[in-house]
């Protein structure tokens, strides 16, 4: 049994029912998160782009302080279209920078180093392709020092104890001294940030129904999409944003041989949106034994790059 297939199936096992958040990045998927991206109530990439506009110089001077080679990982790099800004500025500033993007797709990281070599013609770009909790462990240390790079506030789909796990395997991954760079989405006005996983176009919806069209495409499952509905939470103590998909009637699913019923009602969680405050994101460098050493939020304060070192 593929992997989808196991961890769809244990997940509408499960009570409450879930899916894998990480199955929603099919074709489809993947251009709809695209169309996300550009939603007015998706505030994540705007802050994301201001950041880098605005403090990559200093960012990079901190880091030139420290070293003046450096190999950089980007973990879930994508096409590298905001990231590029970033190693704009890093350039001027060391001697030799490798560039390692790291993706689950070979053709997003094709695109990437496309995009990298005509934006940065001097630039060593080293794309690997394949699940991060593989490659990052494969990737042979060099006599350089490391910056790993998480951006996009991906480590909000970490519920708080898998980010603790995760930062441990970037630190387990890294030498003493290496460099990380993480991206918190932070805690706002909730109705903001409900109205980020809840847009009035209806575009995250479709995202989240999605996964039950890939299953019932890949997985021959039989879901009508009809029979269930998006229905995002955000909860302000937690800070956990939660989107699930609830089934409007009772109902029995099939997926292959097996069945799963639904009784009216019932909600399967699909994702977890984690937002921080600066205590917890301090909190989590604690329990992970690595150093805070600078934030750079937007002007707003809905969003930091923290940056740690091992
Ligand atoms: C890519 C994980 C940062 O949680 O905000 C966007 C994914 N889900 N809208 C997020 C997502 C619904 C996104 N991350």
């Amino acid at each position: 049994m593929k992997d989808f297939e196991k961890e769809v199936k244990k997940g509408l096992s499960n009570k409450p029912k879930t899916l894998p958040t990480k199955y929603f990045y099919d074709a489809k998927g993947s251009e709809l998160f695209q169309e996300i991206m550009d939603l007015e109530e998706y505030y994540l990439p705007v802050c994301e782009r201001e950041i880098i506009k605005n403090s990559s110089n200093q960012l990079a001077a901190n880091i030139s302080s420290l070293c003046n080679e450096v190999d950089i990982i980007g973990l879930g790099a994508g096409d590298g279209t905001k990231t590029v800004e970033l190693l704009k500025a890093f350039m001027p500033l060391f001697q030799h920078i490798d560039y390692f993007p790291l993706d689950i797709s070979a053709d997003i990281l094709k695109v990437n180093k496309e995009n990298m070599q005509v934006e940065i013609p001097d630039l060593k770009v080293k794309p690997v392709a394949g699940n991060y909790f593989i490659s990052l462990p494969k990737l042979a240390f060099s006599d350089k020092k490391r910056l790993i790079l998480f951006m996009g506030a991906n480590i909000g789909n970490y519920s708080p104890e898998k980010a603790i796990e995760f930062v441990r395997f970037l630190k387990e991954n890294s030498r003493t001294n290496d460099l990380l760079l993480i991206a918190f989405d932070l805690k706002k006005d909730p109705e903001k940030i409900l109205a980020a996983y809840n847009d009035k176009e209806g575009v995250t919806a479709k995202f989240n129904m999605n996964l039950l069209a890939r299953i019932n495409n890949e997985l021959n499952g039989n879901f009508d999409l009809n029979q269930f509905k998006h229905f995002p939470t955000y909860d302000p103590v937690s800070g956990v944003c939660k989107s699930h998909l609830v089934s409007l009637e009772a109902q029995t699913v099939s997926i292959g041989d097996d069945t799963y019923s639904f009784k009216s009602f019932e909600a399967i969680q699909t994702e977890v949106s984690i937002k921080y405050d600066l205590s917890e994101i301090e909190k989590l460098a604690e329990e992970t034994g690595i150093k805070l050493i600078k934030h750079f939020p937007d002007s707003k304060n809905y969003y930091t790059l923290a940056l740690f070192q091992v």
